[in-house]
């Protein structure tokens, strides 16, 4: 009898029941998975094959994309990894890497492994975020993401891909610590190992039990300041593996570094007090990063 997250089939995604269930789960969740999405098996398989291809290069090609760090919307390809940060209170077992997906097009830097795969899948799931962001904000009285919108929503995109080796001692480490995503929504493709939980309703934590061809959708800080709150961002961290690799893609969609963001007055009720101030997305941004709280305490930073 364990909880889990709603698992939303989108076969006929224009009906109401669909829209509303993405409301509610968004509001009550703020995690749920989509299946029958429209995006092929063979692409999302294609894509884990290949951040297998690139992990699993010498550590003396993988480091040649390695950066210290991202300038905010610097849209380029950079490695990462988390094992032996010497600032960690966590201890992390987890390599990374990022493609900005943004207009300027910058996948001439990624690696070769990855390039085509990653571009395929852009294809398809940009239009798929575009529209269940626009299925969310239909609750919010905002009816499309037309070009004045787009930068506050969809301003800047990567598509990441986590890597998680199996850990010998899985008791003293986290693949990913407990944290919250800062943007507006996120598209994340697991593979069958498992080991991602979500804060759950009565603050105990849920595994997201991964499915065939599904993808998770998420919100994140951004959305859920621009909201007011009626959408949730949810703390989440994942496990690791003594055995076994997993593989974790989340395409990340945040609003532009420059855009103001705070409770939105279009989707204010009437006599609804705003619960944010207007801050810049990159401050937002620099504040997670630099001061690193651990969940919800990041949020304080931009209420009133
Ligand atoms: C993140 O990339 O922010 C995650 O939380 C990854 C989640 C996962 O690996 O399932």
């Amino acid at each position: 009898n364990q909880e889990s997250i709603p698992i939303i089939d989108l076969s006929n995604f224009d009906d109401l029941n669909v829209e509303k269930s993405i409301q509610e789960a968004a509001s009550k969740w703020g995690f749920f998975q989509i299946i029958n999405h429209g995006i092929p098996t063979e692409v999302l398989e294609d894509l884990k094959d290949a951040a297998h291809k690139f992990f699993e290069l010498p550590a003396e090609e993988k480091v040649k994309y390695r950066k210290e760090k991202l300038s905010p919307g610097e849209s380029v390809f950079m490695f990462w990894s988390a094992i032996g940060e010497k600032d960690e209170k966590v201890l992390e077992w987890r390599d990374g890497i990022k493609h900005g997906c943004n207009p300027q097009n910058d996948s001439n830097l990624w690696p070769p492994q990855t390039r085509n795969q990653v571009l395929e899948y852009q294809k398809w799931a940009k239009p798929l975020a575009k529209k269940l962001l626009e299925v969310l904000l239909k609750g919010l009285n905002v009816n499309e993401i037309d070009e004045s919108l787009e930068p506050l929503f969809m301003g800047t995109m990567s598509i990441n891909i986590n890597y998680y080796p199996p850990c010998p001692n899985p008791n003293i480490a986290m693949g990913f610590r407990r944290h919250c995503d800062m943007g507006c929504i996120i598209l994340l493709l697991q593979d069958d190992t498992g080991g991602l939980y979500i804060r759950g309703t009565k603050e105990n934590w849920i595994h997201v039990n991964p499915i065939k061809g599904a993808l998770t959708v998420n919100i994140g800080d951004s959305l859920q300041i621009m909201s007011n709150d009626r959408y949730k961002s949810i703390e989440h961290c994942v496990a690791v593996d003594s055995s076994r690799t997993r593989i974790s893609v989340p395409l990340c969609v945040n609003p532009s570094f420059d855009s103001v963001i705070g409770s939105f007055p279009q989707m204010l009720k009437d006599g609804e007090k705003p619960v944010y101030k207007d801050i810049l997305f990159s401050d937002y941004w620099d504040h997670c990063f630099i001061k690193r709280p651990s969940g919800k305490s990041s949020l304080d930073f931009a209420k009133i």
